[in-house]
């Protein structure tokens, strides 16, 4: 493989002197562009190979453990709680449970939009985590950590949520970023300003986290809980009824 991506850079240098003995470099940029394609193609193929063949059993896990933001002033809610995620094979859609509590009880009904930042910092608050991850350069909302809303129910968030196009590995893995919670709603892209293209006009950040692997512990005691929980709530709901 190493020999391919030598072999394929001594091509793209020989092309080069070709077009300067030509004389003028019109073509020199789309030459640039094509060998970073190449060698970004051959790169993704040795780490996603890698990747397979480590890949555990039971998927790949990450948790994120959600704090308040350390710039918040005392009038905002100090939202806490949990994000998992699985993944059951490279390439495969993510999964995730969002857990959280800390909501003011007059939130009932409101929606909270959560995304993926670009920067696993939280040390000046989460406004250090930048704007939304973007590797490839396209509008909001179709970033990968694009979560959308969450509503919000006795001031806790609660909810699986599967199919996203997030990943924990490959060369656009959201570990080591940060999950961000945010106060207010996203628009997904219909705002009709440029603040609604690139992060949904989402509002203040209220708690973050950096997301880190983990084992399955996490992620199974949660599915748990949440079936519990489910159960619980049905429960109330026909003795209401
Ligand atoms: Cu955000
Ligand atoms: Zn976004």
């Amino acid at each position: 493989m190493l020999a391919l991506l030598g072999s394929c850079l001594l091509l793209a240098a020989g092309a080069f002197t070709e077009e300067d003995a030509l004389g003028p470099t019109a073509n020199t940029a789309e030459q640039i562009r094509d060998m970073h394609s190449k060698v970004t193609e051959i790169w993704q193929e040795l780490t996603q190979q890698g990747a397979r063949e480590g890949w555990p059993e039971a998927g790949l896990h990450a948790a994120c453990h959600v704090q308040p933001s350390a710039s918040l002033d005392a009038a905002q809610p100090r939202v806490t709680g949990l994000v998992l995620f699985r993944q059951l094979a490279l390439g495969a859609k993510l999964e995730a449970y969002f857990d959280l509590q800390g909501f003011p009880a007059e939130a009932n009904g409101s929606s909270r939009a959560i995304h993926v930042h670009q920067f696993g910092d939280v040390s000046r608050g989460c406004e250090a985590t930048g704007p939304h991850y973007n590797p490839l350069a396209v509008p909001h909302p179709q970033h990968p950590g694009d979560f959308g809303n969450f509503a919000v129910r006795d001031g806790r968030l609660w909810k699986h949520r599967a199919g996203l196009a997030a990943s924990l590995a490959g060369p656009h893995s959201i570990v080591g970023r940060a999950v961000v919670v945010h106060a207010g709603t996203d628009d997904l892209g219909r705002g009709g300003d440029q603040a609604s293209l690139e992060n949904g006009n989402a509002g203040r950040r209220l708690a973050c986290c950096v997301v880190g692997l983990s084992g399955p512990e996490p992620w199974a005691r949660l599915v748990q809980e949440h079936a519990q929980r489910r159960k619980r709530r049905r429960e109330s709901e026909c003795k209401a009824t």
